[in-house]
């Protein structure tokens, strides 16, 4: 990843970290970002620099998944708040086009003009529809704002990749019957943990990731796609990471430096 407005050396040791954390500052400056997404980023942080800062094999593995149910859903759509706006604003662009998902606005600190502010971004890096806006359909079971969605959008969605999700809505939404993909660097939280695909990694990676796998299998059949969703356990992924994390090697006892 490069930016030509920062000005970090990209041989710095952690270059990557250093920009991404520049992105959330730019993120809270123009007024897309919450100033709890600050927090919520270095928490994100410290589980990344355990995981040694790369996607696992078992991480790949989810994101090839999460590509197979996105392209087998009726309706997928992709929830985005104050720091997937940020981080990844081209990128989730990309990948709606690559699985012809819907983008929503989903905020945890909602507010108009955050709401607006970021379907502004979003359209600014290729969005044509950004939805989230109208709000005319609920989650039950929730009493904070994100319980706001459109009817048409997540109301009406099939599969729902949440990243960075908070594990109230993470839950509420599995009790609706959609199918949910997490991106969470903590394998402990309790939205990776009721995502039926959690994927811990790096949302700046993650994201990318899902979508070499959807133009990857952009021609497969419904059989191929099936079969890698079938094969995928969530439970393996999050006790490979948790493996990962604890051992500070890869998933099978190597090194991770
Ligand atoms: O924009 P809003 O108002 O919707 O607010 C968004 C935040 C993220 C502030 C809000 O949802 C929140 O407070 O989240 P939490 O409860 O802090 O949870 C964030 C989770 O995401 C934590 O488990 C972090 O480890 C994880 N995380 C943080 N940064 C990243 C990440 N996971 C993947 N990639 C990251 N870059």
């Amino acid at each position: 990843m490069t930016d030509p407005d920062i000005e970090i050396p990209e041989s710095h040791p952690r270059y990557e970290s250093l920009l991404t954390r520049h992105r959330i500052e730019a993120g809270v400056d123009a007024g897309i970002t919450s100033r709890q997404g600050l927090i919520a980023q270095g928490r994100g942080e410290a589980f990344d620099y355990l995981l040694g800062e790369r996607t696992l094999p078992a991480a790949d593995a989810a994101e090839r998944a999460a590509a197979a149910h996105l392209l087998l859903a009726d309706h997928p759509v992709l929830s985005v708040n104050g720091n997937v706006a940020a981080l990844v604003p081209g990128e989730v662009v990309d990948l709606a086009a690559a699985t012809s998902a819907d983008i929503e606005v989903n905020l945890f600190n909602r507010t108009d003009e955050r709401m607006e502010r970021i379907a502004d971004h979003l359209r600014e890096h290729g969005a044509s529809e950004v939805k989230g806006l109208t709000a005319d359909g609920r989650i039950p079971g929730l009493d904070h704002e994100r319980a706001k969605v459109d009817a048409d959008g997540i109301g009406d969605a099939d599969v729902v990749l949440v990243p960075l999700e908070d594990g109230d809505r993470a839950e509420a939404l599995g009790d609706l019957g959609k199918v949910e993909i997490v991106i969470d660097l903590n394998p402990m939280s309790r939205s990776a943990r009721a995502a039926d695909v959690p994927i811990v990694d790096n949302v700046i990676r993650a994201v990318p990731g899902i979508t070499e796998h959807a133009r990857d299998l952009a021609d497969a059949d419904r059989e191929t796609l099936e079969s890698i969703v079938a094969e995928f356990d969530a439970g393996e992924a999050l006790t490979a990471a948790e493996r990962a994390i604890r051992e500070g090697g890869d998933e099978d006892g190597g090194d991770a430096t």
